[in-house]
């Protein structure tokens, strides 16, 4: 497998190597070869802010100037100018399933997955060294072992603690990542990708947590190895997989291995985005999340997270009736109605102007890390 090409003249993609949706958008930037080049956010804040209006990894600038954020427009804006068949299903209601999956990936193990890198002690020790050498070495004027130990506490405290995770909720902060581990076995036992023989918008979400996180930090990675062999293997596929020849290659209908992922993704991702567009609607900076009968306390709220949930709720919208009752029949679990709801949630006030991947963004959370 050749590396994409790197040098001056190709996009400049300000990230780490260890970051979540930076291994989202490059693997899908090694899936289309479309050549760029790594660059570290710290020392940048000040060009990244005035660029993009965020610091968040990943950032990108395209080698026109113009700069974009966030991984989700980003892939999408991309593969809008890619020979088709593009990697969003074409048929409705696959393509929604997709969405859905992919802000799983996106909102929800998003804690899970920092829970497992920041509070197991060998997985933070890991992290901590990994960012230091990579992105902090040489910037501050203290000590090394200062650094990884203020590096480890923010992460700790802001990610962890700071989003809920505590004596109570961190057996389901474990098992959330169990649960997504179980479910894409099972899928990857009967085919390649996620949808079919070839990846979509669906998998490359995957690859978020997948990828840099559960696959890469030592605890999870083993539990991958072990448990989910299956889900092992398309990582290591993720990475390395082209467009095919011919078709898209994809299933024609949702099967049960493909409806219990979604239950999943139902039960917690969109539970979670209702309390939280709630929470944002009644002014609130933080609120208690219930998830499957936990209670994850004092989570901070999000608003970027609603403007999320009105972009599914638009995509919903966007479905021919018939297609919305076939998805009804597949979307089981309660929490799956914040969708065709009809009562209105608060407007996140975002990208009002529908410009993502262009517009001066906003981090998922307030400055970037919640307060812990
Ligand atoms: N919605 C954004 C999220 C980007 C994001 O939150 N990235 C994380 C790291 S993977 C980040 O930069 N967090 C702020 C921080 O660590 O200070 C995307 O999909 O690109």
């Amino acid at each position: 497998m050749n590396e994409p090409e790197q040098g001056p003249g190709v996009m400049q993609v300000y990230g780490s190597r260890i970051s979540y949706y930076t291994g989202k958008l490059e693997t899908y930037l090694r899936y289309r070869a479309i050549p760029y080049q790594l660059k570290p956010t710290v020392g940048n804040e000040k060009t990244l802010l005035a660029g993009a209006g965020v610091v968040q990894m990943p950032v990108v600038q395209l080698a026109d100037g113009r700069w974009m954020t966030d991984s989700t427009p980003m892939i999408a804006w991309l593969d809008a100018a890619q020979p088709a068949p593009g990697i969003f299903p074409a048929d409705p209601l696959l393509n929604f399933a997709a969405l859905l999956i992919e802000d799983y990936a996106d909102e929800w193990l998003w804690r899970s997955a920092m829970h497992y890198r920041w509070t197991y002690r060998t997985d933070r020790q890991y992290a901590a060294e990994t960012l230091y050498n990579e992105l902090i070495r040489g910037t501050l004027p203290i000590p090394r072992l200062l650094a990884l130990n203020r590096l480890k506490a923010r992460q700790r405290g802001g990610f962890v603690r700071g989003d809920g995770v505590n004596r109570r909720s961190r057996p389901h902060a474990d098992l959330t990542y169990l649960n997504a581990l179980d479910r894409l076995q099972a899928i990857f036992e009967i085919r390649p990708f996620l949808l079919g023989t070839t990846p979509t918008i669906a998998d490359f979400g995957m690859m978020g947590p997948m990828l840099r996180h559960f696959g890469q930090d030592p605890t999870p990675a083993e539990i991958m190895r072990n448990r989910a062999p299956a889900v092992y293997e398309w990582v290591a596929r993720m990475w390395t997989v082209k467009p095919a020849d011919g078709g898209p290659g994809l299933i024609t209908a949702i099967d049960p291995c493909l409806a219990s992922l979604l239950t999943e993704t139902c039960e917690t991702n969109l539970a979670q985005h209702r309390q939280n567009a709630e929470a944002f609607g009644r002014g609130e900076r933080r609120f208690d999340l219930a998830v499957q009968g936990v209670d994850y306390d004092k989570v901070p709220v999000s608003r970027y997270r609603v403007w999320c949930l009105e972009q599914l709720r638009l995509a919903w919208a966007a479905l021919a009736p018939d297609i919305q009752t076939a998805l009804q029949a597949r979307l089981t679990a309660p929490a799956a109605a914040i969708l065709w709801d009809t009562a209105p949630i608060k407007p996140s006030g975002y990208d009002t102007s529908r410009t993502a991947p262009f517009n001066k963004a906003i981090n998922v959370f307030g400055k970037g890390v919640p307060p812990g």
